[in-house]
């Protein structure tokens, strides 16, 4: 999964993404997009590890990228930011990084902190840039479909559903709204629409804000995900070993890592879970679309076990953890053997049984 943050100048995108990777933090006004693999953290991995004592541990993973800030409120700026947008087209979503924390040294986008705003202007932004695509598709289909062309038919079903995305983006409502059916999807995945891509949103606060929560619900869709995240704090933790970081984190009140809280809203945002493997060598985390079936799981690990596929020897983690192993869980009846059209839930620990 590749994530693209976005955000207006100076909003911390930087510093979270140091923090989220380990890597230093690139410096103010680089103009180059930065990418970093971010380990999915899981909880569950400690406890495994302890009863498989497996060889390797292997996490989900997250692509991360640290797109330049924003500035629309001149015109090279403006220009700047179309060119990257138009660069990040392929990701799988967004975090939209907003500004609430006070900093004397750093001057706030357009001289006033106030997150919600910034949120309103970055949803305008990426709804604008869609519409230059949209406006460009319709252009090309009107001229098209006059001629008697193999693909006439279609045309006029894609110029009449642009037309359909022109009206909802000039309501200033995202793609995502107005695309409801498989066909309408397929008509218009390739072309990486914006506001149809799924997003979070990270406040990023200051050291006395941390327990703020904050009302978006003005601007974008109560379903979308708000972490709040105090980028600097977090960096600074990033930079100690384990047990000091878990001793500042106990000091501070802090209970989650800036990680684990970005991946939760992804990963909601997202609409995914992750289901296990177990095994002497190999522990393994899997994310997967909620609502996916064992028969597609299988296919995550491998097209052979898929293609081979005869059971899904199941349990949960959470039975694991609390019986203790897996003779336990046997001798309980906790075992299960599922079918190929078997909903994997969150936390599955999945032994497939496939024969090729
Ligand atoms: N006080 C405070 N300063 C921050 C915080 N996050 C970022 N900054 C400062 O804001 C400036 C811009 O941060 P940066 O991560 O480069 O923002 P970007 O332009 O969005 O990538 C830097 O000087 C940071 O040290 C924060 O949570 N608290
Ligand atoms: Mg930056």
């Amino acid at each position: 999964m590749k994530v693209a943050l976005l955000g207006m100048l100076q909003s911390g995108k930087s510093t979270i993404f140091a923090s989220l990777s380990g890597k230093a933090i690139p410096p103010i006004g680089s103009t180059n997009i930065e990418e970093a693999i971010v380990a999915v953290p899981d909880e569950r991995f400690d406890w495994l590890t302890g009863c498989y004592k497996p060889k390797k541990t292997t996490h989900a993973t997250i692509d991360c990228l640290d797109v330049p800030g924003f500035n629309f409120s001149e015109e090279h700026g403006r220009a700047a930011a179309r060119r990257l947008m138009n660069q990040i087209r392929t990701v799988d979503m967004f975090v939209l990084v907003v500004r609430a924390f006070e900093n004397p040294a750093v001057p706030p986008y357009r001289n006033i902190i106030n997150p919600a705003r910034d949120l309103a202007d970055l949803k305008t932004e990426l709804l604008l840039t869609d519409l230059e695509l949209v406006a460009t598709r319709i252009e090309r289909l009107e001229k098209q479909i006059h001629k008697p062309t193999k693909t006439q038919a279609r045309d006029k079903a894609e110029l009449s559903l642009y037309k359909k995305l022109q009206q909802t983006i000039e309501s200033e409502k995202p793609i995502s709204s107005a695309i409801l059916t498989d066909s309408e999807r397929d008509m218009i995945k390739s072309l990486g629409f914006l506001t149809f891509k799924p997003m979070a949103i990270a406040v990023n606060v200051g050291e006395n804000q941390l327990e703020a929560k904050f009302d978006f619900s003005e601007h974008v869709d109560t379903s979308v995900p708000v972490v709040t995240i105090c980028a600097k704090l977090e960096f600074e933790l990033s930079q100690l070993d384990a047990d000091s970081r878990a001793e500042f984190m106990t000091d501070l009140g802090l209970t989650e890592s800036a990680i684990s809280k970005f991946v939760g809203g992804c990963y909601l945002a997202m609409d995914l879970i992750s289901f296990l493997t177990v095994a002497s060598n190999e522990i393994r985390a899997w994310p997967i679309k909620k609502g996916t079936i064992a028969h597609d799981a299988a296919a995550k690990v491998h097209t052979d076990i898929k293609r081979g596929f005869i059971r899904a020897e199941t349990f949960s983690f959470d039975d694991l953890k609390e019986l203790g192993s897996e003779k336990a869980l046997k001798a309980a009846g906790k075992i299960r053997l599922e079918g190929k059209g078997y909903v994997v839930k969150d936390g599955d620990v999945i032994n497939f049984r496939f024969n090729v």
